[in-house]
């Protein structure tokens, strides 16, 4: 049994739609950012950077990074043909796609949701702010070139870096997303009709 703590609309909903992707049996506990939950002693000690995602595996260790998550599961459950095989080229790629995301998308997202962390003047936040909304939307136009005809970033077999990519979207303006990179914007659309992810979906992003 997978435990994943996570917190709505966060980078939890990645994981929870992989772990339902997947097919695992899974218990999610609800660590709310928004309500300082995460803040705790005991939840330190889960994560000692104090966020979530985090992963208790079924032999009771407990991992953190919400795309490493991403790719143990596809490596659990090779059945689910979430990711490509270990060791190929195309998984090379995908593990390429999936990390670019995570640490230049998600990062960009984090400068955005949390500014002062990112600069010492306290007048700084609307310049971070600024810059990294700048970097994230760099970053899609140069994914939205990668995807081609889709209807996933590698034809037509969903993987991991999808899903990862359905939650990113879920953050953005919709409006941008449609207009600039429509083929960004197809994707999550269609990651987010799957039927196991109806249900997250709403529950997350409503
Ligand atoms: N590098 C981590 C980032 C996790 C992260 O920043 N999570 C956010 C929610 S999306 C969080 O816990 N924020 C609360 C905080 O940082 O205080 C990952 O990819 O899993």
């Amino acid at each position: 049994m997978y435990k994943l703590y996570g917190s709505p609309g966060s980078g939890s909903a990645s994981v929870e739609a992989a772990l339902a992707e997947v097919g695992a049996h899974y218990s999610v506990t609800r660590v709310n950012t928004g309500e300082g939950k995460h803040l705790t002693e005991d939840y330190r000690a889960i994560n000692p950077r104090q966020q979530v995602p985090a992963l208790e595996l079924p032999d009771g260790t407990v991992m953190a990074e919400g795309s490493a998550m991403m790719q143990h599961l596809a490596d659990a459950f090779p059945e689910s043909r979430l990711a490509p095989l270990p060791g190929s080229s195309a998984r090379a790629q995908h593990d390429r796609w999936l990390i670019f995301m995570a640490v230049n998308m998600y990062e960009g997202e984090l400068r955005k949701a949390y500014p002062g962390r990112y600069s010492s003047d306290p007048e700084g936040a609307q310049a971070v702010q600024a810059s990294a909304d700048a970097y994230v939307k760099r970053h899609y136009e140069i994914l939205e070139q990668t995807i081609g005809t889709g209807p996933y970033l590698f034809g037509d077999a969903m993987t991991m870096a999808d899903i990862y990519l359905w939650m990113l979207a879920s953050w953005m303006d919709q409006e941008w997303l449609a207009n600039h990179c429509p083929n960004v914007f197809r994707l999550a659309s269609v990651v987010r009709a799957r039927p196991r992810l109806q249900t997250i979906h709403e529950a997350h992003f409503g």
